[in-house]
């Protein structure tokens, strides 16, 4: 478990936002008294962003989402058990651009709290925003991850990720699918047909990971696994690669509080195994957790970690058997199981804080998929953590 209490105090270079009579947070940098433009910010916005209760936000920063240039926010918003927001249709969202990134899905309120059991799922095509006037308190979870068979969450594998090498088809063992890479490396894939069996086409070229993606300053997903090769036309398929972790981001004016059991999640699929002499899939990378607030407090669980890749086929002793799957990302940060071989092929475990991605195996049949590499926790403005990350937190 990647554990770890610490206290990061620093304000955000550029203009920062408080607002008034919030009590203390801006004596760091005197924005309680003196700043001049705090007192125009706080008239001109008045109208949209200021009442008699909070005295209007008298500071503004750029940070995920500029809280400032929106107009009032929705009701509060508390979710008390089961909701779904499918960030291309519900009529919660306002279309957030992001520079350099995704359109987002923003759902603008007053205040956010999820209870203890309850979920937030988000699935779509565009990364989840969700941003608060006043305070966000999580005790129980908001959901982008992606799991095998299941809707991918909300942003994930939608933006292109480098090209990686295409593992190769074989009739005598096909090459494993490569894991995704995001935040760190997914696997390579295995090789397949190491013994140069049937044909003389030499042995398969297992699938091939590109380079880190530099964490991003706007939510994005990270990079689906690779199928895996084929055994060729009309035999073994080379099995499905994963989803990558889907991307949210949580803002807030005020503090965003992420209780013992509140839980964000955004790790990436498993992938499954190949079909006979096929290669395993490469497993999905995680997704992209962004949080920001005065103070941004995890007591609970943030998880964006990858799946594992996916055995390889074979043909054992005549009969096809087809490699097992890879486990999904995990919640917390233990590594996924890479899939079970059909032979002797077992795919890559899924990257975590507790350790990286590793490759699938190579073999004399299919070879198996690799594991997906970490997603990216961005965190802006001071924070504290009690709980579990993995990864651990960046600064964007
Ligand atoms: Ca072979
Ligand atoms: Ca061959």
């Amino acid at each position: 478990m990647s554990r770890a209490l610490f206290l990061v105090v620093g304000l955000v270079a550029g203009c920062t936002f408080a607002p008034s009579g919030a009590g203390g947070d801006g004596d760091g940098d005197g924005d309680g008294d003196g700043d001049g433009d705090g007192d125009g910010d706080g008239g001109g916005d008045g109208a949209s962003l200021g009442d008699a209760a909070d005295g209007g936000v008298t500071d503004c920063r750029l940070g995920f989402v500029d809280l400032c240039s929106l107009g009032p926010p929705a009701p509060p918003m508390t979710v008390s058990g089961a909701e779904t927001i499918d960030t291309d249709t519900d009529p919660r969202c306002t279309t957030l651009a992001q520079a350099g990134g995704p359109d987002g899905c923003l759902v603008w309120v007053e205040s956010l709290s999820i209870a203890t059991g309850a979920r937030l799922t988000g699935v779509g095509s565009r990364p989840l925003v969700l941003a608060a006037r006043n305070s966000v308190r999580l005790d129980g979870v908001v959901d982008v991850a992606s799991r095998r068979g299941q809707p991918r969450g909300a942003g994930a594998s939608s933006l292109p990720c480098a090209a990686q090498t295409v593992p190769e088809d074989d009739i005598g063992g096909a090459g494993g699918g490569a894991g995704g890479t995001f935040g760190t490396s997914g696997g390579n894939g295995g090789t397949g047909d190491t013994d140069v069996s049937l044909g003389a086409d030499g042995n398969a070229a297992p699938g091939l990971v590109t380079t880190v993606i530099v964490a991003p300053g706007f939510a994005r997903g990270g990079c689906r696994g690779q199928d895996g090769g084929d055994e060729g036309a009309g035999g073994g398929r080379g099995g499905v690669g994963g989803d990558s972790g889907g991307a949210v981001i949580i803002a807030s004016f005020g503090d965003v509080q992420i209780g013992v059991t509140g839980q964000v999640l955004a790790s990436g699929a498993g992938a499954s195994g190949g079909q006979v002499q096929a290669g395993g899939g490469g497993a999905g990378s995680g997704g992209y957790i962004g949080l920001e607030g005065d103070l941004v407090q995890i007591d609970g669980t943030l998880a964006a970690n990858g799946g594992g890749g996916g055995g390889g086929g074979a043909r054992v002793g005549g009969s096809p058997v087809t490699g097992g799957p890879g486990g999904d990302g995990s919640v917390g940060a233990a590594i996924a199981a890479g899939g079970t071989p059909a032979y002797d092929a077992a795919g890559g475990t899924g990257a975590a804080s507790t350790g990286a991605a590793t490759v699938g195996a190579s073999s004399i049949v299919g070879g198996g998929g690799g594991g997906g590499g970490l997603g990216v926790i961005a965190v802006r403005g001071p924070y504290t953590i009690t709980g579990s990350t993995s990864p651990m937190p960046v600064s964007p």
